[in-house]
């Protein structure tokens, strides 16, 4: 009977480890008497990692192991764990300065060696978890998931004990199927040395699951670590109101890992567990979707959601979440003022209607424009950060000075020092139609493994930005880390603007059906 079940959240940065606080508490919901620990490796010091998984397993003796494993890939534009890797990246392929290019090649090389470390670190924690549990019960399963292995879920294979399950997305109803000892064929997994994942098995829908309020009562008698991330006002403590993406942005890989199909949580629920958090002094929240709006036939949900929570009179908090700021209406701005959004994130990759339609990003910049300006107009007046990943697909000067132009709208809009641009260089990840291009276009080689950044011929396809712009974007990246490191992105937007100019607003706003794009990007379009 499988009724000791232990969660291990893999080493990672302090975010809150929401995706095994909502397994743990599904679980309980399903199967009140099955006991169950949160054991959270991201709140214990590096040196203590084995000694202290040891320690947990020892005690509670679990029958059934479940790690979940957050991020794996560090490819970012900001100081991540090994460093910054685009300054890095940067500096090795295009400095021409060749002790700039050697400071490249180390912190790249810190940077591979940290990464490698981390994949063995963890493959260790899990081997020894479970010969740790086998002492107590020599048939404990073992189950790996969350953000990581959703996405590497074919390559982490060659690294897990036979036997192990890898899973996909949420993994509730797995959870669920295992502790009533059934089948778990038709779930999106498979195991290790005995199944093998079915073909394109991330495209499948995942089974749908009913989600209400966490019971964090429960949850603080199971982790008796909770406290860690009520000590601090910083965290943003995530809450999901909805699961999913219709849309189908090129270089995206969560419309696949949470699936096409919107579920949304009920927004009372969303409010009560929300209400738990805030007793417990919480005051900052990320609601963790996808995409908050993911499209106007959303928008009500997010009206009913934020209306509740004004509702609820907790009006001391604030929250954050990714935006599609083209869905939006003046009244949600006015409720996302009213409920403390101090922070978010619209990803529009690109100021050049033209590029955004070849990136099949699905909407409208002229909108997106309007829209801030209601937000403006509702009282907003925090920090926005605006993502732009240069380069992508059919980049060139006339959309770059499009780009320009279109951010320079926003900063009129909202005040230069309270847009960010974050400037992005898309990482390549499986699953995605930019991968099937550059498979189909004979950039990748079908069997390239999107985890071996540690070789650079890999790594720099995978960190996107081709030539004929590449080392141009490589330059204009240098001079800004060079002239002001701690204001990357509004640098580069200078360099940009004082080489190229800007173009008309107008330009930016509107997609030419035609354009001069060499026959290999075109077929992206049509993919
Ligand atoms: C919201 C989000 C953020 C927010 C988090 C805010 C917060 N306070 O929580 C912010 C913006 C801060 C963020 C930052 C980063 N993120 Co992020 N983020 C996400 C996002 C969109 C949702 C994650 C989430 O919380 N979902 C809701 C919870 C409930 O789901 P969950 O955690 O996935 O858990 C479910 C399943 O995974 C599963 N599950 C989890 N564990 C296990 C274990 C087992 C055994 C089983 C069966 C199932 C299972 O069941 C859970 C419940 O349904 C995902 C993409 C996505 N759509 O999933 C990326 C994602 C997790 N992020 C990712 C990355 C890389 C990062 C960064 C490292 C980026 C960077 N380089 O800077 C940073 C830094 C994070 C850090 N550790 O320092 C990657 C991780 C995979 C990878 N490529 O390595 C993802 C998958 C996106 C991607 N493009 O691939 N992120
Ligand atoms: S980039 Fe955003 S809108 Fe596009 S598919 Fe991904 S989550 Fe959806």
């Amino acid at each position: 009977m499988v009724n000791r079940v232990l969660y291990v959240r893999l080493p990672c940065n302090p975010i809150f480890p929401i995706g095994v606080v909502y397994l743990a508490d599904h679980l309980h919901k399903v199967f009140p008497d099955i006991e169950q620990r949160i054991f959270d490796l991201g709140t214990v010091p590096p040196l203590d990692f084995g000694s202290a998984l040891d320690r947990c397993i020892d005690q509670f003796q679990p029958n059934l192991l479940v790690f979940s494993w957050r991020d794996i890939q560090i490819y970012a534009p900001v100081g991540g764990r090994g460093g910054n890797p685009l300054q890095n990246a940067f500096e090795f392929n295009y400095a021409r300065n060749p002790l700039i290019k050697m400071r490249g090649a180390m912190g790249g090389l810190r940077m591979i060696t940290t990464y490698v470390n981390e994949l063995w670190q963890n493959t260790g924690l899990i081997k020894r978890g479970l010969k740790r549990a086998k002492r107590y019960c020599s048939d404990v399963k073992l189950v790996v998931g969350g953000g990581a292995v959703s996405v590497f879920y074919e390559q982490v294979a060659s690294w897990m004990p036979k036997g192990t399950i890898v899973s996909v997305g949420e993994g509730e109803v797995l959870l669920e199927k295992l502790i009533r000892q059934e089948s778990i064929a038709s779930e999106r997994c498979y195991v290790v040395g005995e199944t093998e994942p079915r073909d394109r098995m991330i495209h499948e829908w995942p089974t749908t699951v009913e989600k209400s309020a966490c019971d964090y009562s429960y949850i603080e008698n199971i982790w008796p670590e909770f406290d860690y991330y009520l000590q601090e006002n910083d965290f943003y403590i995530g809450v999901q109101t909805k699961r999913g993406c219709p849309h189908n942005c090129c270089y995206c890989v969560y419309t696949v890992v949470e699936g096409k199909q919107v579920r949304i949580n009920p927004a009372d629920e969303v409010v009560k567990e929300m209400r738990q958090l805030y007793e417990r002094g919480i005051r900052n929240f990320w609601f963790t979707d996808a995409q908050f709006i993911p499209a106007r036939r959303f928008i009500d949900d997010a009206v009913e959601l934020l209306q509740k929570i004004v509702d609820s009179g907790m009006e001391d908090i604030h929250w954050a979440a990714y935006i599609r700021a083209d869905n939006l209406t003046p009244e949600l701005c006015d409720l996302m003022v009213k409920t403390g959004m101090n922070y978010f994130e619209i990803g529009i990759t690109s100021g050049s209607q033209e590029l955004i339609r070849k990136m099949r990003m699905g909407y409208n910049l002229r909108t997106v424009l309007q829209n801030c300006r209601d937000l403006k107009a509702a009282g907003f007046n925090d920090l926005v950060s605006v993502n732009y990943s240069f380069n992508v697909i059919d980049e060139r000067p006339e959309t770059i000075r499009q780009t320009l132009a279109y951010h320079r709208a926003l900063e009129a809009i909202f005040g230069r020092d309270k847009v960010e641009p974050a400037i992005f260089f898309i990482g390549l990840q499986p699953h995605t139609h930019l991968e099937t291009y550059a498979i189909e276009n004979n950039i990748l080689k079908e069997d390239y493994n999107p985890l071996a950044i540690y070789l650079p011929w890999v790594a720099n396809k995978l960190l996107w930005n081709p030539e004929p712009l590449g080392s141009f974007f490589g330059e204009v990246c240098l001079q800004a880390f060079r002239q002001n490191p701690n204001d990357f992105g509004r640098t580069v937007m200078d360099i940009l603007e004082d080489r190229l100019g800007l173009a008309p607003l107008e330009e930016a706003l509107t997609a030419p059906v035609k354009s001069a794009q060499s026959p290999k990007k075109a077929e992206l379009l049509v993919l």
